[in-house]
């Protein structure tokens, strides 16, 4: 099984021949992750549909098309909100996708307490008017492509709950949503699931834990600390600090779904951490000292946490156990936490500029409301 994480990393190009792949929310973080992957490894065509929210991005995907042709004929982008299922259904006729990983949603907790509206609209009717899409096109298709069709949806651990200090979510967790954006993914998790039993479309849930790298809005916790570290900003942790998220560095989740796509079964789950559980504090406190140690401030970035109020409802602790995707798929996090964050650390460094233009043009408030 181990050799199929090679595989993916070293032989997409015939892994997917030929394949056309519609990615929705490809201008978020991971989203984008994914089709700079795909641009860069593979030649299959490329889909990237999504609505562009305050925290969308095409700049990576842009600034890699620019230099190289033949990518660019592999690439389209179309946007589009999943609200509008009659244009949904138009473009995915259109397409004749072989393969639908569904990755648009409002992902922030936060955003997802101030205003739980948009997180109803695009995750769960989002998603429901995605799937009725797709089950039409799905019928329209002739045996060998409906074969080989699969709908991949990208889910998150925080449908699980939250755990004490002992345990670890897996594939028969039961769900126990606890915020409003949680309670979302679970139901696009129970329609995606239902769309499999009731309908036969192929499917394929991964629930994922918390990631982290370049390009990700600064209003997760991660690129948060670092752009208010290096603004001499207040850096705001929530409650006493000690809740626990189990980390995972985006290119390994990437490995992830790659694999899902080319060995996965329908109709399974698969859940996937990083193995890497650390407390707030603890990750905050790590960033804080390799920044001290990269720009040598005049008083230590140590000095600018600032213990806030809690996040309502704030899970206390999640862990994966990635046993299923690793023994049937041969996945792996290949990548050591340190060298990643560090890695993090230093994009944000450098590219600050895109930093406060993200925040700028995306007119949105960052503070949580409460505090
Ligand atoms: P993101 O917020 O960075 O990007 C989401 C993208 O979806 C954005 O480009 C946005 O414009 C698009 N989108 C939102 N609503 C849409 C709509 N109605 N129509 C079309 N596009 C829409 O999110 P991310 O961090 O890249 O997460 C991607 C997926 O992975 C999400 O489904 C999220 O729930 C899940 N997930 C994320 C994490 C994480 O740590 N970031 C962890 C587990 C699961
Ligand atoms: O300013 C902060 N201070 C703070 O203490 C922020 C933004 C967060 N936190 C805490 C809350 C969490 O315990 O840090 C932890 C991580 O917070 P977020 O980055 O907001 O992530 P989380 O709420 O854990 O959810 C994330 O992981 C699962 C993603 O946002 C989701 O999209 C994903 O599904």
């Amino acid at each position: 099984m181990k050799k199929n994480l090679k595989l993916i990393q070293n032989n997409l190009v015939e892994l997917l021949e030929n394949k056309k792949i519609l990615i929705t929310g490809g201008a978020g973080f991971i989203g984008g992750t994914l089709i700079r992957r795909l641009l860069k490894k593979s030649e299959a065509k490329i889909y990237n549909l999504d609505k562009l929210t305050y925290c969308s991005d095409l700049q990576s995907i842009n600034q890699l098309l620019k230099n190289s042709k033949n990518k660019n004929n592999r690439y389209s982008f179309y946007k589009i909100d999943l609200f509008n299922q009659k244009e949904l259904l138009e473009i995915i006729c259109n397409i004749k996708p072989d393969i639908i990983m569904h990755l648009a949603a409002e992902s922030h907790v936060d955003r997802s307490i101030d205003n739980a509206d948009l997180f109803l609209k695009s995750n769960v009717i989002g998603t429901y008017n995605l799937l009725e899409a797709v089950k039409k096109y799905y019928s329209s298709l002739k045996n060998e492509k409906k074969n080989k069709f699969i709908f991949h949806h990208i889910s998150t651990d925080e449908v699980f709950g939250t755990l004490g200090d002992s345990g670890k979510f897996n594939e028969e967790t039961n769900y126990n949503p606890r915020s409003p954006y949680s309670a979302t993914k679970a139901s696009s998790d129970h329609l995606v699931r239902s769309w499999y039993h009731t309908f036969n479309l192929p499917i394929i849930i991964t629930n994922c834990s918390n990631n982290f790298g370049p390009w990700q809005f600064p209003e997760k916790l991660i690129p948060l600390v670092i752009r208010k570290a290096i603004l001499k900003e207040k850096i705001p942790i929530y409650g006493d600090g000690l809740n626990i998220r189990d980390w995972l560095f985006v290119e390994d989740h990437i490995d992830a779904l790659l694999l899902v796509i080319i060995f996965g079964n329908a109709g399974e789950t698969y859940c996937v951490g990083g193995g890497e559980e650390k407390t707030n504090i603890d990750i905050v406190k790590k960033i804080c000292k390799y920044l001290d140690l990269k720009l040598n401030p005049t008083n230590s970035y140590l000095t600018q946490i600032d213990y806030v109020a809690d996040r309502p409802g704030h899970d206390y602790r999640y862990s994966i156990d990635s046993s299923l995707i690793k023994k049937n798929l041969g996945w792996i996090p290949e990548h050591n936490f340190d060298t990643a964050l560090f890695k993090t650390i230093d994009w944000y460094i450098n590219n600050q500029n895109w930093c406060e233009k993200k925040i700028k043009d995306s007119g949105y408030q960052l503070e949580r409301i409460g505090n």
